[in-house]
């Protein structure tokens, strides 16, 4: 049965993180993964998830099976967060949310629903984009194809490219959309961009799925939702995965949501029995502990108040990162001017260095980088970056 199975390819980034944990050497330094470490280099347990599990610890609370579409109030505070307090999709009960187990299973779930609907069987993700796009849209029967995003001479944005390929898609073609903070680029798209992209959208009949898996990294918790809520205004129908594995530091706990957006109410609610039955032949019902605790603080104001700061001096951190890095290179010397890394948004930079310069950093500086030149700005702390800028300006010369 097994003799033709052949070894399938790792995957790029988490191949990364087994070659680093085998590395003996002591002063190693892992950009690789996107994970936010905190000043100590360590994944933060918040202390808002901390509180909420005391208190589920000491309710003693029975473990039955949830809904198949998981917490009802938890899918309710995932669409406050995604489309904002006073939205009127939600008003008019329009949206379906399931609980999804991570933004990668809220993104397979969106994918096998859309599979049994009328689409042009393409799904277009940017170029570059998180290579699992590719990947579990190709396994759930799609062709996939890429739409200009990056522009590697400006380290900036080919937005015109980005519009024509978007526009020579064969019409109801599949288009997926880093809502904020692009990975692996951290280069995003302005209010502006978007209006222009959503028009495209719409003549051409595309499908639009956001994939918002960095909200509050960016600008903030509103502010980063402004793509959904601009499409959410459009009067479109369309998809959106989600996920608290960032903004919770929840990695582990796999936990997401799949939100759809209708015309109609009751158009929601066909909709919502299919996803349904996707769940149902996947895994039945999704797990019960970490939606729970997600739920728990976004219901509650003050563990809310508390999450909601340590989110945000997790963006801040990241963003002082950024500066300081910015500015060590150019103290050091560094032959080349890397301030568009300031201009980035989330955990992620393309700092524009080459396969071979990644090569060196982990092979002479114990440093690793992810082959295009992406780098965990999050994975930097006060310790480490003399040591990364450091190696950075040696690389570059
Ligand atoms: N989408 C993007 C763009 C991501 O970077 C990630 C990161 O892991 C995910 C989805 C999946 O998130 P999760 O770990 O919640 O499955
Ligand atoms: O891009 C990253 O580093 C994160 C983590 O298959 C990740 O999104 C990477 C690869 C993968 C799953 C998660």
């Amino acid at each position: 049965l097994f003799t033709p199975v052949e070894m399938a390819p790792r995957d790029p980034i988490l191949g990364l993180n087994e070659a680093f944990n085998a590395d003996p050497r002591k002063e190693k330094i892992n950009l690789g993964v996107g994970v936010y470490f905190d000043e100590d280099g360590k994944i933060p347990l918040l202390k808002a998830v901390a509180r909420a599990e005391e208190f589920r610890q000491q309710a003693m609370a029975p473990r039955g099976y949830l809904p198949i579409e998981g917490i009802a109030a938890y899918d309710n505070a995932v669409q406050k967060l995604l489309f904002g307090q006073d939205s009127d999709v939600i008003q008019q009960q329009r949206i379906v949310t399931a609980q999804s187990i991570g933004g990668t299973g809220a993104l397979k779930l969106g994918a096998d629903f859309l599979k049994t609907l009328d689409t042009s069987g393409i799904v277009a993700i940017s170029n570059p984009s998180w290579e699992n796009h590719r990947a579990l849209f190709t396994n759930a029967g799609y062709e996939v194809q890429d739409y200009r995003y990056y522009e590697p001479s400006t380290n900036g944005l080919d937005f015109l490219g980005m519009l024509e390929d978007l526009q020579a898609l064969p019409p109801s073609s599949v288009v997926i959309l880093h809502a904020c903070c692009h990975n692996p680029t951290g280069v995003d798209l302005t209010v502006e961009n978007w209006h222009e992209i959503i028009k495209i959208i719409q003549t051409k009949q595309h499908i639009p799925f956001l994939d918002i898996a960095y909200q509050g990294f960016g600008q903030g918790i509103e502010e980063d939702a402004a793509a959904v809520r601009l499409f959410a205004e459009s009067g479109m129908v369309f998809f959106v995965s989600s996920s608290f594995s960032k903004s919770f530091s929840f990695y582990g706990e796999r936990v997401g949501a799949l939100s759809i957006v209708t015309q109609t109410t009751e158009e929601a609610q066909r909709v919502l029995s299919q996803v349904k039955r996707v769940i149902r032949t996947n895994y039945s019902n999704p797990p019960t502990h970490g939606a729970t605790i997600v739920n728990m603080v976004l219901n509650n104001p003050e563990l809310n108040a508390l999450w909601q700061e340590e989110l945000a001096s997790m963006r801040k951190r990241i963003q002082q990162m950024r500066t300081l890095m910015v500015q060590q290179l150019k103290n050091k010397g560094a032959n080349k001017d890397f301030g568009f890394i300031i201009e980035q948004h989330g955990m992620f930079s393309y700092t524009g260095l080459t396969a071979a310069q990644v090569e060196r950093l982990r092979e002479e500086f114990a440093i690793y980088a992810v082959s295009t030149g992406r780098i965990c700005v999050a994975a930097l702390n006060m310790k480490n970056i003399d040591a990364v800028t450091d190696a950075i300006v040696e690389v570059c010369k």
